[in-house]
């Protein structure tokens, strides 16, 4: 089986690496069933972060949201798997976090919007333009997993 190449932007932002909270979100995706295809700690700049965020410019939080973004490490990744950007939208939960259900990533790791930990690709558009901004083509790591078969039968 061929899984769908469908690829999403994930963020752990400065919050959730601070919290020590990688390795339980990472653990999420991983099994689920998604695939890993590309990782990297990174510090964005300011200016980065205004372009990750361009859709919100006009919102009052815009400017805090951009200082958050880039005043720490945040854990960029490549998911990639059938639904994935649906579905890690379900996963991450509602953006406020007192809205997210229970079992959701905000819904158990967080309390309030502005501190929510991560970031998913909300579709197919942004996420293209994401995984472009963050990532050079030549990060993106193609490779078959084992697990594939037993996943997609
Ligand atoms: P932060 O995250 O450390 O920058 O924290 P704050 O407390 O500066 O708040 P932030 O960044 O969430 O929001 C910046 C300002 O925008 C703050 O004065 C409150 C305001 N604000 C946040 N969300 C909304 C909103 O949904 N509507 C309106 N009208 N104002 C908002
Ligand atoms: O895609 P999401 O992160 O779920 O939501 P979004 O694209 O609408 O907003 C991006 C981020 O902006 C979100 O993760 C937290 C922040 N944000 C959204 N709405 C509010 C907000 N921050 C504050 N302070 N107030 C808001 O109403």
């Amino acid at each position: 089986h061929a899984a769908e190449l469908e690829r999403t932007f994930i963020a752990i932002k400065p919050d959730g690496v601070q919290r020590g909270l990688i390795a339980g979100i990472i653990s999420r995706f991983e099994r689920k069933g998604y695939k890993l295809v590309a990782i990297k700690l990174i510090v964005p700049s300011k200016e980065f972060a205004q372009k990750h965020y361009h859709d919100l410019k006009e919102r009052p939080f815009f400017n805090g949201l951009c200082d958050f973004l880039s005043s720490g490490p945040v854990l960029a990744m490549v998911w990639e798997g059938e639904g994935v950007i649906k579905y890690g939208r379900k996963l991450i939960g509602a953006t406020d976090p007192q809205k997210s259900e229970p079992g959701t990533i905000r819904g158990d790791l967080a309390v309030v919007v502005g501190r929510n930990i991560i970031h998913g690709s909300d579709g197919p558009e942004t996420a293209k333009d994401e995984i472009a901004l963050w990532f050079q083509p030549s990060e993106l790591v193609s490779y078959t997993s084992n697990a594939e078969k037993w996943i997609y039968g």
